[in-house]
């Protein structure tokens, strides 16, 4: 039931040795039917590393007029952990708006990660956050978006449509 055993990820056996901690299984909608991934959390000395690892994103376009790039982006942990696809020009409106339970702006929800950068398709990051702890983001959603973050934009930073969607769940915690 859990693919990530047969997915010989490269820090899965790392974090299986944590104590607490929550995995996400990303998977693309129809915006990028070839997407997948996974996100772990992990309880580090006061706070939590994020650790993401992405295949199949989509190639970098630029910008142009009021058209948004496609890439870096934007990353976040989202309010439900439902992944529905709904409508497919706009995927995955199932898991509602941004994580935001200290009622921070945009830009400061204990829910905005850094954005993902494609290198061919594949991403890999990992980053320390003291904005929650592991129990807190279990049956949340995480959200991959076509565009970056400008972390300004109000209330989701105009990150535009959502590629990919995986529900956090816990393991040990
Ligand atoms: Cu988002």
């Amino acid at each position: 039931m859990m693919n990530y055993y047969q997915y010989g990820h490269p820090g899965y056996s790392y974090y299986r040795s944590a104590p607490n901690m929550a995995f996400a299984q990303i998977q693309g909608g129809p915006l990028a039917p070839g997407l997948k991934g996974y996100v772990f959390f992990r309880e580090v000395q006061n706070g939590v590393e994020v650790y993401a690892e992405i295949t199949g994103l989509p190639s970098y376009k630029e910008g142009k007029g009021d058209q948004n790039p496609i890439g870096p982006h934007g990353f976040h942990l989202h309010e439900k952990g439902v992944c529905e696809i709904g409508d497919p020009k706009e995927p995955f409106s199932s898991a509602g708006g941004h994580w935001n339970p200290t009622n921070h702006p945009h830009g400061n929800h204990a829910g905005d990660f850094p954005v993902l950068f494609s290198n061919d398709g594949y991403a890999k990051m990992s980053f320390f956050t003291n904005k929650f702890k592991v129990k807190d983001v279990i049956g949340k959603g995480v959200i991959i978006h076509q565009s970056p973050d400008d972390y300004r934009s109000q209330p989701s930073g105009d990150a535009g449509k959502r590629l990919a969607c995986g529900v956090v769940m816990g393991y040990g915690v």
